[in-house]
């Protein structure tokens, strides 16, 4: 209860700020997307993680105005990135399901567009399975008018939601998010370790089949690179690679070439 009230000021007091994580082309090595973290570092807390505040900002509605904020944001960083240093990639966003059910959200995601400068096809957005399956009417309207923008869907955390695969074929989805547990599961299974290998062949499968991008998440290891290469994801991203930065130093990447 005072986190959540604390939360609400956590933006107008400059505590908030995005953090940046690049994501891997695995055949030509560029750094093709970068996603956008949020964090919010306390005055008297220091570093609260998002596993805590993002369900704090969502049930007080916070998440709304932050989300806007982060869009914004993230659009106007890529542009930066794009003008002066020439990057060629995509902004990833995440969105909570409490932004994207918001009726308003197409207009905001267009207005980011508008103040930034940023092509729509440089912004992808990256929603859970749970975000998309629920009430889909306006679901599907919502995602055709972002698809009309030329703006790209993706499906973070693929493989852990209660949902079917026919949103899969029906959704205008372009690419999906292998589950970090799937690729811990690599290096430390909890189960036997043909399964974590049976689950990711299966995954890349259904993408090749579908014709969607894999992107795998929470590569840590030389030994899980390698795998997930094996199994032909197209992306890779993780602490092998990098860590979320500050802004700053992914400048200072791009400055020096990646
Ligand atoms: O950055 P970290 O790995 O700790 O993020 C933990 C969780 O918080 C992830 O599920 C991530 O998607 C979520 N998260 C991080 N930044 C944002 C954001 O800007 N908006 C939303 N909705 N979720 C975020
Ligand atoms: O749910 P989502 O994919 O948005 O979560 C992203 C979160 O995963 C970020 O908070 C980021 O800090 C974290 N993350 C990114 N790479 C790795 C990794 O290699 N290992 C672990 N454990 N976490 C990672
Ligand atoms: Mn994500
Ligand atoms: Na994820």
């Amino acid at each position: 209860v005072l986190l959540s009230r604390e939360f609400q000021s956590a933006l107008a007091r400059e505590q908030l700020r995005l953090v940046y994580q690049p994501i891997y082309h695995l055949d030509t090595g560029e750094m093709s997307k970068v996603e956008t973290l949020l964090r919010w570092t306390h005055p008297e807390h220091g570093d609260i993680s998002p596993g805590t505040f993002i369900p704090i900002a969502e049930s007080s509605g916070q998440i709304v105005p932050v989300g806007r904020w982060v869009l914004e944001q993230a659009c106007m960083q890529a542009r930066s990135w794009r003008e002066h240093y020439g990057w060629a990639g995509t902004i990833t966003v995440n969105v909570s399901p409490i932004q994207f059910a918001q009726p308003r959200f197409v207009e905001e995601v267009r207005q980011a567009l508008l103040l930034s400068g940023l092509p729509a096809h440089k912004l992808e957005l990256e929603l859970t399975e749970n975000a998309v399956i629920q009430s889909p009417a306006l679901v599907q309207a919502a995602l055709c008018s972002l698809q009309r923008m030329g703006v790209q869907i993706t499906i973070d955390d693929f493989g852990t939601g209660y949902s079917s695969l026919a949103y899969l074929r029906d959704l205008p989805i372009g690419c999906i998010k292998i589950d970090r547990s799937f690729i811990e599961d690599l290096a430390a299974p909890r189960r036997a370790p043909q399964y974590a290998v049976a689950l990711i062949t299966a995954i890349v499968s259904i993408a090749r089949t579908l014709d969607l991008q894999v992107v795998a998440e929470g590569i840590e290891t030389q030994a899980q690179l390698e795998a997930v290469r094996g199994f032909g994801c197209d992306f890779a991203q993780g602490y092998h690679f990098a860590r979320p930065l500050e802004a700053a130093v992914l400048t200072e990447l791009l400055d020096h070439g990646q």
